[in-house]
């Protein structure tokens, strides 16, 4: 098997122990809350916005699952990240310490992984900064630096809110241009969806905050940094989208309209909008094929902009070109089976997707399963 032909997943997630210690010890959520059934553990994790909790157990933190699960599923490679909501609840110096705790306990945990070959291990990590009210842009520079010195750390996840004002904040600068002179991966992921009184009144469970919640706030965030100039300052930074940019590639095009008619924001830009989709990666956890065809043809469709024009020009648009910035995915542990099966229906679909896009070959499949993700996480040289 050639290094391309290799089943990388970047989106996969773990409550280092210390973290989940410190879950079951709060009150109020973000919580673990402990209790037993039939002399068994019983603990169930709240999280979200009105979270009844979902079940929780070792394939949260244990590293032996996350492994088990990789097997069962023909992974041979995870790099994985800390699950919401990370710090954002903690005051700025517990989160700082923290911070740093959990970065070198993430770098153990892979080191302690299974080798794949003489120079891979199988887990690789996204390290995390204190990113929260009150910190110092020092501290946040500090963690950059630390991550960027941990051999398995191989970039950092972060949420949409910053020090508190969001990811467009200018006191940020500083981050963006460490993050970009790193080479460190961004992996930009959801926890607080928009407002839940857009849900109404009907008890639809997680549905609405995962389904769209998520995706639009990745997709605000997104929007507010191209909107920010942040892409024009650090065109070197990579940031990878959770779940397919959530609605970004489908509103791209109205969002260029409503900036050309807004004479103040685009003179601040230096690209069209649709420019700035070609320059982002993707994960592929959109569950079906048209969708990731889709999000393949708005990334490559970035290139028929020149620099610095809302005109297109003719080039063709070739849906295998925008499959490089696209890399598998499968969120574990978040959505199990709810009977047992020997394989999630969830990382099932996904995989099912990859391979029926229509206009993507075998080479296209390979590199979205895991030759992209090797590239970018600079492991291919290993
Ligand atoms: O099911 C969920 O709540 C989640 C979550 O919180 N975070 C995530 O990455 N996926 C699913």
């Amino acid at each position: 098997m050639t290094l391309a032909a290799r089943l990388v997943d970047i989106h996969s997630h773990v409550y280092l122990p210390r973290y989940a210690a410190l879950l079951r010890a709060r009150t109020t959520v973000p919580r673990i809350l402990t209790s037993s059934r039939d002399g068994k553990p019983d603990d169930r994790l709240l999280i979200l916005d009105r979270d009844t909790g979902r079940p929780v157990g070792p394939q949260y933190w244990d590293r032996d699952e996350k492994i088990k699960f990789m097997d069962r599923h023909g992974i041979d490679l995870t790099v994985v990240s800390s699950a919401n909501p990370w710090l954002d609840f903690l005051p700025a110096s517990e989160a700082q310490t923290l911070a740093s705790q959990l970065n070198e306990d993430l770098e153990q945990y892979c080191a302690d992984s299974p080798s794949l070959s003489p120079s891979l291990k199988r887990i690789y990590g996204f390290g995390m900064l204190p990113l929260v009210p009150e910190i110092s842009i020092a501290a946040l520079l500090e963690a950059i630096d630390q991550i960027s010195k941990l051999s398995y750390l191989k970039g950092i996840i972060m949420g949409t809110r910053g020090i508190g004002k969001g990811l467009d904040d200018e006191a940020l600068d500083p981050v963006w241009a460490a993050l970009e002179k790193t080479g460190l991966v961004v992996f930009l992921h959801p926890h607080y969806g928009v407002n839940s009184e857009e849900w109404g009144e009907k008890n639809n469970g997680h549905v609405l905050p995962l389904a769209l919640g998520f995706p639009f706030e990745t997709t605000i965030a997104t929007t507010r940094l191209i909107l920010a100039g942040v892409f024009d300052r650090f065109p070197s930074l990579r940031l990878l989208l959770a779940h397919s940019g959530g609605a970004l590639p489908q509103l791209s095009s109205r969002l260029a309209s409503c900036i050309d008619h807004d004479p103040v924001v685009a003179s601040r830009l230096e690209h069209d909008a649709r420019w700035y989709l070609g320059k982002l990666y993707y994960d592929a956890i959109a569950y079906g094929p048209e969708e990731l065809g889709f999000v393949s043809d708005v990334i490559a469709r970035s290139q028929r902009y020149e620099p610095g024009s809302s005109i297109p020009t003719n080039a063709p648009v070739d849906r295998a070109l925008g499959s490089k910035r696209m890399l598998f995915g499968t969120d574990h542990p978040f959505f199990p089976p709810l009977q047992s099966t020997e394989k999630w229906q969830s990382v099932v679909d996904n995989l099912q997707a990859i391979d029926a896009v229509s206009g993507w070959g075998q080479a296209e499949k390979d590199n979205v399963h895991g030759g992209n993700a090797l590239s970018l996480f600079n492991l291919i040289q290993l």
